[in-house]
């Protein structure tokens, strides 16, 4: 006999799975009606949980009812889902809540796998992402969004099978190649391909990002870096594959940056990636709050380790034990290293490839000097190297400044920082970082040395540190609507050709197009010709705007004609014919136009979303217009503290309300280097205290 079930409550979902054996822990929280909110606000102390979104469907035109469950991040294109359930592109639509209630007895912002259990007639049919599989552990709401129980994956195949639903399984990531897959490919599985199809509109758009930035930010981030073959997803959640396309991006970076340290005396060097668990809990301060993310190697095959060996989440504490031996007298200092390395940091909070990944690729400069004076210079000294990176290379114009207490790294004495700013979501990104640490390491690990008084003294010391987080923020800000856009000096690829070519002409344009192309690259332009026979010129200029190339050149008969080639830029779309005369010059210059162009335009964008504001009504306003804050403060740990929690409770009464916020805390992102002056007696704009100096606030990745 088949039993039929019906839950509506926690209650009800908790009784099922004792009755059926199904193990759960839970968290309570406040409700959490969409997927972003669920992201923020479920979080279980003790495991990694990953989260569901459920969506209840219909196909219009064959009246069949879905419950589609997902991993939070996969992207669920509708037009593609069609594609899989063999129906017509347009056919798969939101369900009736009046259905939702009355088959899976639930409602709206609560739907979840366990309402498959009330589908006791089978009137709906289950859609399960592949991705699901195989997870550890599985964050389900129990009937109702202000809870969230933990099971595990093969739990949640047992509650699938007591519902009696056979699930389809989808694996979307193959769904979204199959509709990115350029028609000759397709073609190619027919026994004879006939005549070259033209691409329709319809596969352009495929092919590019079909979500605006101002529309879903996250999707069509996710969109753009995949598109444009940046990034490749992985199977270790919070890790990603960086494709040539962006590991060249991080090669010419570091190229540069590594140039500047050289130019003021660092030198390179390479630690081990691990470290005792002796010599990492040494800094028991430094450490404080971070120890959950430290990540052990506890086995050698099957065998367990004598003792746990942490792999690198910074490398403070592998280093400073050398130095300390490295040093005895002032002559010894100061001692100026670098090291490029990867990282591991095994967070918990939702990941982004780039922004919030558990590895990451970084520089990490660690100094040890003889005199405040000199390590608080060099603080500077290297904080000026990243804005330049920033400014040189990526176009991204900075904000240099100094951490509030709060947000200096706990081993500092001040942390100084460059800021960025993401216009077309309003949040703020930390650049990089550049410590003094002044003596609280030295006086930890013994580095001390002789003076030239013959007297014992303290390094004083600086450490800093730059990521591939940079390349997130850098498409972040210049990204637009058709995919990525990059600035010339760190494009893999500067110029792209597209021949422009008939039957007729074929073999004559094309070489006029590599003479072009020859002269390019001689003259040291990162150039590529797209002479591919079996993607049409429209295809080809889609392929390349997503993919953010700077210049295109089209080479067409009535180009060759008049000597000419025609030139798009990427940034403004802006078009116009060049000479072939001394063309390797005209598109150098143009390269450095458009370089500075991009700079201009993201300064621009910025300083337009940079306001002030002197009481907390003010401040409340423009933070809910996403717009970075200048206000008066008074410095203190305490009123940033409840700054962080009046704005997320403030903003989040505006969305209630049915206002378009964005919602969270807004916390200082630093107080700018450049202060402008402070008339006597000015309050703090969030408490009765009187402005010592003037913060720049924001809401941040
Ligand atoms: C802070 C401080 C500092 C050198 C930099 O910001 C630049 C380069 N290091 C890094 N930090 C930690 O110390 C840390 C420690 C542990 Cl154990 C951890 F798991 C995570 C951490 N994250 C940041």
């Amino acid at each position: 006999m088949e039993t039929s079930y019906s839950l509506t409550n926690i209650d009800e979902t908790e009784k099922f799975c004792n009755d059926n054996g199904i193990e759960f822990s839970c968290v309570r929280h406040p409700p959490v009606p969409t997927v972003e909110t669920m992201i923020e606000e479920v979080k279980f102390p003790d495991k990694e949980v990953v989260l569901a979104k459920n969506l209840f469907l219909k196909d219009k035109k064959k009246k069949t009812l879905y419950l589609l469950v997902a991993k939070h991040d996969t992207v669920v294109d509708f037009k593609a889902l069609a594609k899989f359930l063999k129906t017509g592109s347009s056919n798969i639509r939101g369900g009736d809540s009046d259905k939702l209630e009355e088959i899976l007895k639930v409602k709206g912002g609560s739907i979840n796998l366990f309402c498959i259990l009330n589908d006791n007639e089978k009137k709906v049919q289950l859609l399960v992402d592949k991705s699901l599989y195989g997870q550890e552990w599985l964050g389900i709401h129990p009937m109702q969004n202000d809870a969230t129980f933990a099971i595990s994956g093969a739990d949640m195949e047992k509650v699938i099978t007591l519902s009696n639903h056979e699930p389809q399984v989808i694996n979307f990531s193959e769904l979204v190649v199959l509709s990115d897959t350029p028609k000759y490919k397709q073609q190619k599985k027919e026994k004879k391909p006939k005549k070259e199809k033209k691409a329709k509109d319809e596969d352009l758009h495929e092919l590019g990002i079909t979500i605006s930035r101002e529309d879903d930010f996250s999707l069509w981030y996710s969109q753009v870096i995949t598109k444009s073959e940046m990034i490749e997803y992985y199977d270790v959640s919070g890790c990603y594959i960086l494709r040539p396309w962006s590991y060249g991006i991080w090669e010419r970076v570091q190229r540069f940056l590594d140039g500047l340290f050289k130019q003021s005396g660092v030198e390179n060097s390479y630690f081990p990636i691990f470290v005792t668990e002796k010599a990492l809990t040494k800094e028991e301060d430094h450490l404080e709050g971070f120890a959950p993310e430290v990540a052990w190697v506890t086995k050698s095959g099957k065998t367990d380790m004598k003792e746990p060996i942490a792999i690198r989440p910074t490398s403070e504490t592998i280093m400073y034990p050398a130095f300390a031996k490295w040093v005895q007298s002032h002559r010894d200092l100061p001692i100026l290293l670098n090291q490029w390395t990867n990282i591991v940091r095994w967070e918990f909070k939702h990941p982004t490839p780039f922004i919030r990944t558990r590895e990451f690729l970084w520089q990490e400069g660690h100094t040890a000097h003889a005199t405040k004076d000199e390590a608080t210079k060099f603080v500077y000294e290297i904080l000026e190297c990243y804005a330049k990176t920033y400014e040189e290379m990526y176009s991204v114009p900075v904000i240099r400044g100094i951490k509030s207490r709060g947000e200096t790294f706990a081993g500092a004495d001040f942390t100084s920082t460059v800021e960025l700013f993401v216009p077309s979501n309003g949040r703020g990104i930390q650049g990089a970082t550049s410590h003094y640490l002044g003596q609280n390491f030295s006086k930890m690990f013994d580095l001390w040395f002789e003076n030239e008084d013959k007297k014992k003294d303290f390094a004083h010391q600086t450490s800093w540190g730059f990521t591939t987080r940079s390349i997130g923020a850098m498409i972040m800000i210049h990204g637009d609507n058709k995919g990525l856009v990059l600035p010339p000096k760190v494009a893999q690829v500067q110029v792209v050709i597209v021949p422009i070519t008939n039957k007729d002409n074929h073999d004559e344009i094309l070489e006029s197009a590599d003479k072009v192309f020859a002269t390019l690259k001689g003259s040291g332009i990162r150039v590529k010709i797209d002479d591919r026979k079996n993607y049409k010129p429209g295809w080809k200029f889609n392929h390349w705007e997503v993919k953010g190339v700077p210049i295109r050149l089209e080479i067409g008969k009535k180009d060759i004609e008049n000597s000419e080639v025609r030139v798009v830029r990427r940034f403004d779309g802006k078009k116009f014919q060049l000479s072939t005369e001394g063309i390797s010059q005209s598109l150098l210059d143009e390269l450095d136009k458009i370089q500075a162009g991009m700079y201009d335009k993201a300064v621009k964008e910025r300083d337009d979303r940079m306001k002030n504001a002197a009481t907390w009504d003010d401040f409340m306003s423009e933070l809910n217009q996403r717009n970075l804050i200048l206000t008066p403060w008074c410095d203190q740990e305490s009123c940033e503290d409840n700054v962080k929690e009046r704005s997320k409770e403030e903003s989040k009464q505006a969305e209630n309300a049915g206002e378009e916020v964005l919602t969270g805390s807004a916390k200082t992102l630093c107080k700018p280097i450049s202060q402008p002056e402070l008339a006597e007696g000015t309050k703090c704009f969030a408490c009765d205290s009187n402005a010592t100096s003037t913060a720049l606030w924001g809401r941040s990745y």
